[in-house]
């Protein structure tokens, strides 16, 4: 078999890699390798199948055709590619929240009776405000049915800008208006999108891409945003909670039910189902010693935020977790679920569940997921987990030892109280030591992993580069969950991994060097982070002028290019691996590494060679502090180099909260029939 290093930075995943050669099973791994050599006109993004005279290929030598049957060139097919990649990712983000909404309205109307809560009453009173809902003596439920209506109403907005839009620094706001790509409502944008990239409409590739970014907008300040909020008020805003990662989690002992996908609404139910004291009953009859749920992608980070749940894994875990036999029940709802799960179950007993009307799979069993009847399906799925523990061969099972503690559930709201103490909480001590020259910038790096790249090799050697140049990581989607296997999420990797003036000010706050802020969809409450260093004043009137930078080190879904463009056109440097479906053409790649920064403040860097990211997230970082008139960095090398005292330490504005203070008992409520180990 192929040397499980070359596939996998994770030790966990080599150990089953090695598993699944035994068991005869095949994984991504093995596909990706039989599909070799890949299509070079497709990773160039230069096949054109728009219309059914093609699909047209254009040479990328020179020596054949220039361009397709009806005239388009290179640049012209790459872009309509991209452009298309773009809509689908922004549709699957976006009709995330619109489901989200659905079932927010649904809490809204039949109270109680729905399942659903409204946990967060703060959230709620704080979004009427800003969305024009009057909530003076009116009771909760009417304010959230009216705001929930109003949001709904934000995905087919015909014209003017989206509500969450007037979040973004009014300099942003200008340069879309400039530009025209303010974004409508996202069904309009996806649509026109669409439209423009079918046979004979746009022809202009730079007139495309920038309505692309008018779609990924509306995305990511608009759908995004949206789901992130109305979770947040259904499920409760995140506090800083601790947690483990990885295989290891799965319990030899328990009935093990993983949630993969993205939306919530489903496996949060399930967790409540699986405290219900009938449910661990049964558990206990059947001869399990309680219910384990573990996530596995986004889903994973939504009930570790806001439940402490453990994560099983990354994208690239998915099927090693069903190897382990351990599993008894895996769920599925939307997105990044691969088609080959009930296949690898099948070397097992493990069950695989479907559950959203959008997304079936051959050979899974589809329980329909209905929100009006969310507890009576949520409890129906734990049942079925329990009679499967029954058929579980105890021989047969084989689970890495390999977990890892970590500290998750940072948000926008809540950063400032841990950056700045109960008495002092706001942005002001991040932006000091950024000011200062103890903290280089502030690097988002999210996304996927893919079969092209050693699993989580990117993502931790940029992480652990960017650390050791006092530079403070903000994570989401499975780069979050790389980053927590291999122990970034603890407070003490600041003293394993960061350069000492980041090292200093972690110490002074007690947050690790790496803060994990949830989901794909979460990425909105990046922007709403930048967004309130702009108006927290000091580095920047615009997020294009901030020290700050974004990186997808293990792309793989079309949603990443969505996230990568809405971070472009908000003004961010944005670091994408591997080089997406453009290098085919020369005049997109110079519009997106380069032309645009002019329009939006933001570009694109499209590389293959994860240390090039890092050199050039770097010089980044230093070009915006050197135009800002910063303080020179503090330290460089790890030795000192401004003079003592010349700066405010960071201790002087922050009360150290310490890991004492984060919801470290939050994890012990889960439905286990004996307390987790610790
Ligand atoms: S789950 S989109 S592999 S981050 Fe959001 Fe992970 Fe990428 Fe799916």
């Amino acid at each position: 078999m192929p040397n499980p290093q070359d596939r996998s930075a994770d030790p966990a995943a080599r150990e089953m890699l090695i598993r699944a050669a035994e068991l005869g099973a095949k994984t991504v791994w093995d596909r990706h390798e039989d599909l070799k050599p890949l299509c070079g006109f497709g990773e160039l993004g230069l096949c054109c199948d728009v219309c059914y005279m093609g699909p047209c290929r254009i040479d990328p030598f020179g020596e054949r055709a220039q361009v397709g049957a009806c005239g388009a060139d290179a640049h012209l097919i790459v872009a309509r590619n991209l452009a298309r990649a773009v809509a689908c990712g922004a549709a699957a983000h976006s009709d995330h929240g619109r489901e989200v909404v659905a079932v927010f309205r649904h809490a809204a109307e039949a109270g109680s009776a729905s399942g659903y809560a409204i946990s967060n009453v703060e959230k709620l009173m704080a979004l009427a405000a800003e969305w024009g809902v009057p909530s003076a003596n009116r009771p909760e439920r009417q304010v959230a049915a009216d705001l929930a209506a109003r949001m709904a109403s934000q995905f087919g907005l015909q014209d003017g800008p989206l509500v969450p839009l007037l979040r973004a620094p009014e300099e942003q706001r200008r340069r879309w208006e400039k530009m025209g790509i303010a974004p409508r409502g996202i069904d309009r944008e996806i649509v026109e999108l669409l439209h423009r990239t079918s046979h004979g409409v746009e022809s202009d590739p730079v007139a495309l891409l920038r309505a692309a970014m008018r779609a990924a907008l509306a995305d990511g300040w608009g759908g995004s945003m949206i789901a992130t909020d109305v979770q947040d008020v259904l499920f409760g805003g995140p506090m800083a909670i601790r947690s483990r990662a990885n295989l290891g989690v799965l319990e030899a002992q328990q009935v093990n039910i993983l949630v993969h996908g993205h939306e919530p609404v489903l496996s949060e139910m399930l967790v409540a189902a699986s405290r219900e004291s009938d449910m661990l009953e049964l558990a206990r009859q059947a001869g399990a010693e309680g219910i384990n749920i573990a996530g596995i992608c986004c889903t994973a980070n939504e009930i570790l935020m806001r439940q402490g749940m453990p994560i099983a894994g990354n994208y690239l875990h998915q099927e090693l977790a069903l190897l382990t036999g351990a599993v008894d029940l895996m769920v599925v709802d939307v997105q990044c679920v691969m088609p080959s799960l009930p296949q690898v179950a099948a070397c097992h007993h493990t069950k695989v569940v479907t559950t959203s009307s959008k997304a079936h799979v051959p050979g899974a069993e589809h329980i329909g997921f209905d929100a009006h009847d969310a507890r009576r399906t949520a409890r129906e799925i734990v049942a079925r987990a329990v009679e499967a523990f029954g058929r579980r061969d105890p021989a047969r099972v084989h689970i890495p030892s390999h977990r890892m503690d970590l500290v998750a559930g940072f948000t926008n709201e809540n950063l400032p109280h841990y950056l700045g103490g109960r008495f002092r909480a706001g942005y002001r001590p991040l932006i000091d030591a950024i000011a200062s020259g103890r903290i280089r910038g502030v690097v988002a790096v999210v996304g996927c992993n893919t079969a092209r790249i050693s699993q989580d090799s990117h993502h931790l050697a940029l992480v652990r580069r960017l650390l050791s140049q006092d530079v403070l990581v903000v994570q989401t989607g499975c780069s979050a969950i790389a980053c927590a296997k291999a122990g970034l999420l603890r407070p003490e990797a600041a003293v394993e991994y960061a350069g000492p003036g980041l090292q200093e000010v972690c110490a002074a706050v007690g947050v690790p060097p790496v803060l994990h802020l949830g989901s794909c969809v979460d990425n909105s409450r990046i922007l709403a982070v930048c967004t309130a260093l702009v108006a927290e004043g000091g580095i920047g009137s615009d997020l294009s002028e901030l020290p700050i930078a974004a990186a997808a080190p293990e792309a793989m879904s079309e949603k990443a290019i969505t996230i990568g463009l809405y971070a472009v056109a908000s003004g961010v440097f944005t670091a994408f691996t591997p080089v997406p479906r453009v290098a085919g053409s020369r005049v997109v790649r110079q519009y997106l590494e380069h032309d645009v920064e002019r329009e939006t403040g933001g570009r694109f860097l499209f590389t293959d060679d994860i240390e090039e990211a890092a050199r050039g997230i770097l010089a980044h970082l230093d070009s915006k502090r050197k135009a800002l008139n910063l303080a020179p960095m503090m330290y460089q090398d790890g030795v000192r180099s401004g003079a003592p005292g010349a700066f405010r330490a960071m201790s002087t504005y922050v009360q150290p909260i310490g890991l004492a203070s984060l919801g470290c008992g939050k994890a012990q409520e889960r439905s286990q029939l004996r307390p987790p180990e610790e």
